[in-house]
């Protein structure tokens, strides 16, 4: 579903394509997330690296990019890197290299002691903590950025990632259902903005329907957007993707 001129939702991904730039963005795949939440004694299948390979090979045999973005936190785990983590992690990007023209790996606030590993790769770059083409300019959303490059003219549209949006929706019987949403809307320097939903099938996220503005993760969302005025665009596997209306008009029905 395209949302801007060239920019659309690969329907039933959690991914951005530009179709000017005939790029591909995704964002939070937080590899080696299962090991990390067992060392705090929750134990899950570890299926989510086949789930992220078996998407992500789709929508690169779909699009064929001449570019794809990661846009922050390929890996989980914060302090030290666990060995399914790397594991993971060398396996992606050595098939990325292998079979995508280019890919760029902004850094995300989970990406730590990865640089080096960059090194080791023709097509794979790693940058931070901005990444300007053309009129887009993308960064992962955890820090603050400064008013200049939020007011700079040089871009129109900004591409975050890090909230990993989600909608919960409950029904007359009080059955819930929660799904990876993107967000659409304007920063208060008039710049569109887009966030993606994470790509990580198990960090499904922050329930924007339901979360108060000053208690979302990103800075920028928290400080340069009314979120009340950004569209929701659910992804589902089953059908296109599903556009909600603005937030505000959504809580005016909801909270009779
Ligand atoms: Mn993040």
């Amino acid at each position: 579903m395209e949302i801007l001129k060239d920019v659309e939702i690969v329907d039933g991904y959690p991914a951005l394509y530009l179709k000017k730039l005939e790029t591909l963005v995704i964002a939070d795949l937080h590899l080696g997330f299962e090991w990390a939440i067992a060392q705090e004694g929750i134990f899950i299948p570890t299926t989510q690296y086949q789930e992220i390979f078996k998407d992500l090979q789709h929508l690169l045999e779909e699009k064929q990019p001449e570019l794809l973005i990661i846009n922050g936190d390929l890996k989980h785990e914060f302090s030290k890197a666990t060995s399914q983590e790397w594991r993971e992690v060398i396996d992606l990007l050595t098939y990325l290299d292998k079979n995508v023209k280019k890919t760029i790996v902004i850094r995300g606030n989970h990406d730590n002691f990865i640089r080096g590993f960059f090194k080791r790769y023709n097509n794979v770059e790693f940058v931070e903590p901005y990444l300007q083409l053309e009129n887009y300019l993308l960064t992962h959303g955890h820090k603050e950025i400064e008013e200049d490059i939020l007011t700079r003219e040089k871009y129109d549209l900004l591409i975050i990632a890090h909230e990993h949006p989600a909608i919960l929706l409950i029904d007359d019987l009080g059955a819930k259902i929660k799904t990876r949403a993107f967000l659409h809307g304007k920063t208060k320097q008039e710049k569109e903005i887009i966030v993606l939903p994470a790509f990580s099938p198990l960090a499904t996220g922050v329930e924007i329907n339901l979360t108060p503005q000053e208690e979302l993760l990103s800075p920028i969302l928290r400080e340069y957007v009314d979120i009340m005025q950004l569209e929701v665009y659910a992804i589902s596997k089953k059908t296109e993707t599903l556009k909600f209306p603005k937030l505000a008009l959504w809580h005016s029905l909801t909270h009779l």
